[in-house]
Formats: structure tokens, C-alpha cells, sequence
């Protein structure tokens, strides 16, 4: 820990660390860090872990009404990988030195952050097509970076996940097609729910990069390989093509391909909004954290009898 080296020493390990990134070599848990570097990792990794619960509750608002017992396995299966993915990045955050139940009375408290996607409401069926799809592909051009990102616990866990993500992306896409292939009432549901997903799905990539306070240090120890704006970018003309493939149209007058950048254009983003839904002001903002404190109440029971069990085995 920092506090008990002396200023010349910090500066000397600091200078070092530095070095080590510059080369490309893994930080593993046991190794000096620079407080910074651990707080922004914990930052990040708690917001990530966190969002990955609180993405569980959208979904599981269709459980009891997905349209055949296929598509409800399939939904049922996904739900449990996000909660899968929630305790990898918990445990990952844990080499930290910051306890899970720390973490958790932080998002239960209000305190900690989660991915504003999910203070939208889901509904009708297309929204786990939309989800699917469009979030958790957004997820992907995001993790697939931060699976080389600098710190080894993180990294690693991203590979995994990154995996299972790429099922739950073809999921919704084969979701989305399958309704544009249905009647007009399942078009329509289906442009629905593009319409009202797609600009929440750009806003996940976070702020522009001159508006985003923590780029600077992520992007100086290689957390963050790619800026907010390029990845988004990304995102953006990976999916316009899908889109276009099943007949989907993009809401946004401005979207345009741009033969020049050979990116594509796109409208601005409507940062009011982001900005309320990141300050708690989003439509379900209320009812996301209603659920995930009723959630936890009432798997107390659970959590008591794990601990009681693994007392008494000695594990
Ligand atoms: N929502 O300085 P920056 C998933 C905050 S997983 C809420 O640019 P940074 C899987 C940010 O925390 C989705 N807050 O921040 C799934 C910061 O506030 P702070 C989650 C946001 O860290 C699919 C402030 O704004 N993925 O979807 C958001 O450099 C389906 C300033 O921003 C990850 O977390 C936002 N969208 O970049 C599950 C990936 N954007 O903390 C279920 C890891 C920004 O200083 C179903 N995280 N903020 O108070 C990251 O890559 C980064 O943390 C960013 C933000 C890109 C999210």
C-alpha cells in the first residue's frame, strides 16, 4: 500500500509500473499498483459486475411470457449466464481487496453505478430480440477490448464472457429476424423495439471522450484500449449492416455512410437524457433498485444456509 512508502519511493515504483504497462505485461493481484490505478479498476469492475445483476431484471420480466417453451429456455438460460458474468467480475473485483458484500451495499445503498440500458422499460417479446442483439452486442465491441486490458483477473474473466455474450447476441438477432420475417404486427413490434433501444444502446459506451473524466488515467494504463467514441463507432457500423439485412430501419435521420471516413455518420446523441438516467432520473430507475433490494432480502435465507453449510464442512 502506498502510505507506507515514502513520497521518493511512490514516484520510483510509480515510474516502474508505468514501464511494465508500456511493455504490455500483465498486472496480477499480488503485484505494486498504484492506488489510482486499483480504485479505477474497482470503479469500473463494480459498475461492470453490477450491471450485469441489475441486466438480469429486464429480461426476466418476459420469463412467464415468452412465446414457447424454446424461447423461454433459451431467455432463461441467457439470465443465468448475466448472472454468471455478475459473480466473475465480483470475484475479479474481490483481488482488489474490496469485499463483495462491500460492493453490493454500495448498489443497494445508491452509491455505486450500473449501465444506464437498464432503467429502460421491456415492453413487448422484440425487446429480448433488441437486448439481445443490440445490448449485448454493444457489451461485445466492448468487452472483446477489455479482454487485453492490462489487469489479469479482469482480462481473463472478459474472455469467458465474451463467449457466452456472442450466443446471447445471435439470440436476439435470430429474434429480430424472426419477427421481420412474421406478420405486420410482428414487424412492427419489432421496429418498436428498435426504435426505442437504439440510442440507449450508443449511450453504454458512456460520454463523448471530451466529456469522459476517467479515459485519461484508463487509457494511460491500458484498462481501456479504446476511447468511449471510437468504440461506439464500432458498434455502430458493425450493426447498421445487420439492421439493414432484416429490413430494420435506424432511427436516425442523420445516419449516413460516409465514403471518405468509411464509418458512418450519426446523429448526436440526447445527453440530457443520459445524463438523468446516470443521475437515477431514468424511467425505471426506481423499480430496478425496488427489485434488486427485494431480490436480496429475500435470498437472505439462501446466503444464511450457504454459509451455515460450508461452516460445517469446513469449506
Ligand atoms: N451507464 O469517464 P467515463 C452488459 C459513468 S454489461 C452508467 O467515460 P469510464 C451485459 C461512468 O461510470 C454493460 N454510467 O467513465 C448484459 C462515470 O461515472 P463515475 C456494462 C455511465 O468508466 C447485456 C461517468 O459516467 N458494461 O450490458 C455510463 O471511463 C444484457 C463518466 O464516464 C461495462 O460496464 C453508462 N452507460 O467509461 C447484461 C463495461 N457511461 O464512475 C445483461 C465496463 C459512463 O466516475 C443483459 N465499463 N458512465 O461516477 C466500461 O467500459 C466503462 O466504465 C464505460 C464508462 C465505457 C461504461
Amino acid at each position: 500500500m502506498e502510505n507506507q512508502l515514502t513520497a521518493e519511493e511512490i514516484t520510483k515504483r510509480e515510474m516502474e509500473f508505468d514501464a511494465k504497462i508500456a511493455k504490455g505485461i500483465v498486472v496480477e493481484p499480488k503485484d505494486w499498483m498504484p492506488d489510482r490505478y486499483r480504485k479505477q479498476l474497482l470503479r469500473m469492475m463494480s459498475q461492470h459486475a453490477h450491471s450485469e445483476v441489475v441486466g438480469m431484471l429486464p429480461e426476466g420480466n418476459w420469463l412467464t411470457r415468452a412465446p414457447s417453451l424454446m424461447r423461454k429456455a433459451v431467455l432463461l438460460a441467457k439470465i443465468q449466464d448475466e448472472a454468471g458474468h455478475g459473480l466473475y467480475i465480483y470475484s475479479a473485483a474481490e483481488t482488489l481487496g474490496t469485499d463483495r458484500a462491500e460492493m453490493i451495499d454500495q448498489l443497494l445503498s445508491g452509491h455505486a453505478k450500473y449501465s444506464s440500458i437498464f432503467n429502460y422499460p421491456t415492453l413487448n417479446w422484440a425487446d429480448m430480440g433488441a437486448i439481445g442483439w443490440l445490448v449485448d452486442g454493444a457489451a461485445i465491441v466492448n468487452q472483446t477490448v477489455l479482454a487485453k486490458c492490462s489487469y489479469g483477473p479482469y482480462s481473463r474473466a472478459m474472455v469467458r464472457i465474451c463467449k457466452e455474450e456472442n450466443f446471447h447476441n445471435k439470440q436476439g438477432y435470430q429474434i429480430m429476424a424472426y419477427l421481420m420475417k412474421g406478420t405486420k404486427e410482428q414487424q412492427e413490434m419489432a421496429q418498436d423495439a428498435m426504435n426505442r433501444f437504439w440510442w440507449p444502446s450508443l449511450m453504454m459506451f458512456g460520454p463523448h471522450d471530451t466529456n469522459s473524466p476517467n479515459s485519461g488515467d484508463l487509457m494511460k494504463w491500458k484498462v481501456k484500449l479504446q476511447t468511449n467514441d471510437d468504440l461506439r463507432q464500432r458498434f455502430i457500423d458493425r450493426t447498421v449492416p445487420q439492421a439493414e439485412a432484416i429490413g430494420l430501419k435506424i432511427p436516425d435521420p442523420d445516419l449516413k455512410w460516409n465514403p471518405q471516413t468509411r464509418h458512418y455518420d450519426f446523429g448526436e446523441i440526447n445527453w440530457e437524457e443520459f445524463n438523468n438516467v446516470i443521475k437515477g432520473n431514468g424511467p425505471c430507475n426506481r423499480l430496478r433498485m425496488k427489485q434488486r433490494r427485494d431480490a436480496h432480502e429475500n435470498g437472505a435465507w439462501v446466503r444464511s444456509a450457504a454459509l451455515a453449510y460450508a461452516e460445517k464442512h469446513g469449506k
